[in-house]
């Protein structure tokens, strides 16, 4: 049988790679890159060809199932759908709407028919305990381009292909192929920027990969970027570097921003950062004279406990140089579909903080909470206690802090119901688990990362597989719970109505009334559905383009310069120069050969030298009397691990490394790849009291640990006390 050839983007990681994948009948003979794909170029990483695996893995689900006990069978979908409509609704009914939680994990947001249908779904809920994996991750962001721009999703990505000066804080985009900067290709991309005369500046507690390409590299003292971040900002101000240009025209608060700043001049917070006075004057030059520069920021500023603050502050910096929707700086996308065009709701204003949580007081944001705070909303008595979860695509008990309290919480839940087509440590939990069709029987159009792409494209993919026999679609499973669920006639009527038109109807809509549309007039010429089917490859709507003041969302169509929110945060941030640094500060760190937690049941991304190992100094080492190749204990408050030490001077003095995503050795999941190359989850060091007080995202960088040969005597390491 002659091979097919089908077009597709992959969907594992934000940078949206076309991929074209051979097929034989059911099997995929082949997975390279597409080098007519207008923005990966033919660029490929090793997780897309292990997207076979998944496919293919006899321990992916593709019946519902139902627990019994400690025992699984296989159910019909009827069945499944109706027991897990009938055990939301009971708890509703019993204990209130807020009762019933849910949760979405990352992949959602890398699937059309999740993205169009978790929304709905959790409406029909109608409960205010809804928690998402952006608390662990990008919420600072949002909360940033909120108050600054007017819109959670208004994120300026780099203007990779233009800038000639790019300083990177807290990303290692070579590993992690770019995030909030889809850029397939980062290496080349960077190495593009030298080529053409530019400077690539990395500033990480690691010297990384994208460190290692790069023409510098500063260490820094993790959880201190806000504190060089002003320091920056100062000296720009100082100095008069700073030149707002046009967007001076539509610009409020850089004089409240000068004021704020003031107090962090490089020499205060040399100690903290572990940055030289010195070199921070010269980054902010190098930054203010450098024709097309750009400062971007990533998890490692947003994953701490002042994310909000560094991810401001960023912003701030780009603007006060004038590089904000400028060619070379930080840019917006212009996309085919555009969720900030169509989000009827921005006359609603900020939505942060108009509500808080239950037990521990913290901020919704977009009516969601920090999942920080979830084991506490279910272990907690009262009113409005959650007895009931969703999850959708989310392994929480690896993935948000203190996943080993989270773990024993999900086991008293009264029902739960995980839309997931693996058991994993997670899922082992729920009495219902509802396994979608796999990501290559289903058509894809990426919502969320076209909006923040470093080029305008679009592009449609087709499923590579009919999908198996008795398989639903998220969308499908969505939309019937939702249908189930939906509290009045209206809102069954509409949950049915969309559930009728499907995603690619929802598609082609929002194609037309975007801003390549030309709505539905026959002979219109601009994007559909239609027309993106008749170019399989994607369709090139060329570099990022200038979009300001139109594209902003503010109520006086202006940048603020100086929300209040972050000029009342910055108190804390300058008690916290003076705090003395305890013991080793934790960070994560990102193998090209993961996905967060949940690809490790491919035979081909676990194989080879053990990747779940703690790095440490040389000289931390030395004064611990620990070699390479230890077993050691780490401590922290919330828990301990034991995991082989890889001594390395890559990590800066005082600071240790473990990668997140493992802990597989749990007893009840079905991933037997996985399980049989366990390693340590750092979720269960981490700590669901450590968050950005500000945006409540989990601050998982900067956990301080006590690291101890795994020999000695447990009850002889005190166990650190975090304020
Ligand atoms: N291969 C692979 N790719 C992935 C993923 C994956 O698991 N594997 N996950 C995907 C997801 S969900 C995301 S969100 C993106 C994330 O994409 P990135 O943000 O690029 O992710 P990381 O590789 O974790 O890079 C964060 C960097 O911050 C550094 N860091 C830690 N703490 C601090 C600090 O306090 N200050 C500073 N300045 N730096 C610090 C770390 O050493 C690390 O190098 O990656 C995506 N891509
Ligand atoms: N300490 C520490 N913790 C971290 C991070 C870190 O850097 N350090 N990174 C954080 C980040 S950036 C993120 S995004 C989160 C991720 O947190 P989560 O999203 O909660 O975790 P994932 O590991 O991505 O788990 C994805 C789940 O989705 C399932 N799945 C995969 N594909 C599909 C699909 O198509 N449909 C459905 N329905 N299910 C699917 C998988 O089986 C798995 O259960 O972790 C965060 N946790
Ligand atoms: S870089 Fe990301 S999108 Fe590209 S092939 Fe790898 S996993 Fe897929
Ligand atoms: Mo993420």
């Amino acid at each position: 049988m002659a091979p097919t050839r089908h077009l597709r983007t992959c969907t594992l990681c934000e940078a949206m790679c076309g991929l074209v994948i051979s097929t034989e009948g059911d099997r995929i003979t082949d997975i390279r890159g597409d080098a007519d794909d207008p923005l990966s170029r033919g660029h490929i990483c090793p997780k897309a060809v292990a997207l076979q695996d998944i496919h293919a893995d006899p321990d992916r689900l593709r019946t519902p199932m139902r627990r019994v006990g400690d025992d699984w069978e296989p159910i019909g979908w009827d069945v499944a759908l109706r027991s897990a409509i009938d055990g939301l609704a009971r708890v509703r009914r019993t204990h209130g709407r807020d009762a019933v939680a849910t949760y979405a994990g990352n992949p959602t947001v890398h699937s059309l028919g999740a993205m169009l249908f978790v929304p709905e779904f959790n409406r029909a809920l109608g409960t205010r305990n809804r928690y998402s994996a952006t608390s662990v991750d990008q919420l600072p962001a949002h909360v940033a381009a909120m108050l600054m721009f007017g819109h959670a999703l208004l994120i300026p990505v780099p203007d990779l292909d233009r800038t000639d000066h790019l300083v990177i804080i807290g990303a290692n985009p070579v590993v992690s192929n770019g995030s909030l900067m889809t850029a397939p290709g980062v290496a080349d991309r960077l190495r593009a920027i030298q080529s053409r005369g530019g400077r690539v500046v990395v500033i990480d507690p690691r010297r990384t990969e994208t460190a290692a390409l790069a023409d510098q590299h500063h260490f820094i003292r993790p959880g201190t970027d806000a504190l060089l971040l002003a320091a920056l900002l100062q000296v720009l101000f100082a100095d008069g570097h700073t030149a707002l240009g046009r967007l001076a025209g539509f610009t409020q608060g850089a004089e409240a921003l000068q004021a704020a700043v003031a107090p962090f001049t490089p020499e205060r917070v040399t100690a903290a950062t572990g940055i030289p006075a010195a070199v921070i004057r010269t980054l902010a030059v190098d930054i203010a004279t450098a024709s097309r520069g750009v400062v971007y920021g990533r998890v490692g500023i947003s994953m701490q406990a002042f994310g909000g603050l560094a991810t401001w502050l960023v912003s701030a910096l780009n603007v006060v140089c004038g590089r904000l929707d400028a060619e070379g700086g930080a840019m917006f996308a212009t996309p085919a579909v555009d969720l900030v065009r169509d989000d009827q709701r921005r006359t609603r204003g900020v939505r942060f903080g108009r509500w808080t949580s239950r037990v521990r007081g913290l901020p919704e944001f977009a009516g969601e909470f920090p999942v920080a705070t979830l084991a506490d909303e279910i272990e907690t008595p009262g009113p409005g206690q959650v007895r009931a979860l969703v999850t959708h695509a989310g392994n929480p008990v690896l993935s948000t802090p203190n996943g080993a309290r989270l773990d024993r919480a999900l086991g008293g839940l009264e029902f739960f119901v995980a839309i997931d087509f693996y058991r994993n440590e997670t899922t082992r939990h729920a009495h219902l688990i509802l396994p979608p069709s796999s990501p290559l029987e289903r058509d894809h159009y990426d919502l969320a990362f076209h909006m923040l792409a470093v080029r305008d494209t679009a592009k449609y993919s087709a499923p590579v597989f009919r999908r198996a026999a008795d398989t639903r679609h998220e969308w499908e499973i969505l939309s019937a719970l939702t249908a189930g669920l939906a509290p009045t006639a209206a809102a069954r009527w509409r949950a049915r109505l969309l559930g009728r038109l499907g995603p690619a109807r929802l598609l082609d809509h929002a194609l037309r009334t975007g801003p390549y549309g030309s709505g539905y007039r026959p002979f219109g010429g601009g994007a559909s559905l239609a027309r993106l089917k008749r170019a399989p490859h994607g369709v090139d709507l060329g570099a990022l383009k200038p979009v300001l003041p139109d594209r902003l969302r503010t109520a006086d169509r202006r940048i603020h310069l100086a929300p209040d929110p972050f000029l009342r945060d910055l108190a804390r941030l300058e008690r916290s120069i003076d705090e003395p640094a305890g013991g080793l500060a934790l960070i994560g760190r990102r193998a090209l050969r993961s996905c967060n937690s949940w690809m490790h049941n491919s035979e081909r991304l676990v194989r080879g030298k053990r990747r779940c190992t703690l790095l440490m100094h040389p000289d931390d080492a030395v004064a611990r009397g620990l070699a390479d190749g230890d077993r050691v204990r780490v401590q922290a408050r919330a828990g301990a691990v034991t995991v082989e030490l890889e001594v390395s001077d890559e990590v800066m003095r005082g600071v240790v490394s473990l990668p997140h995503g493992w802990g597989h050795g749990r007893d009840g999941t079905a991933m037997r790849i996985a399980a049989a190359h366990p390693g340590v989850s750092i979720n269960d060091l981490t700590d669901e009291w450590r968050i950005d007080a500000l945006t409540g995202n989990a601050a998982f960088s900067a956990v301080p640990v006590q690291v101890d040969a795994a020999s000695a005597d447990p009850a002889a390491l005190d166990a650190l006390v975090v304020p």
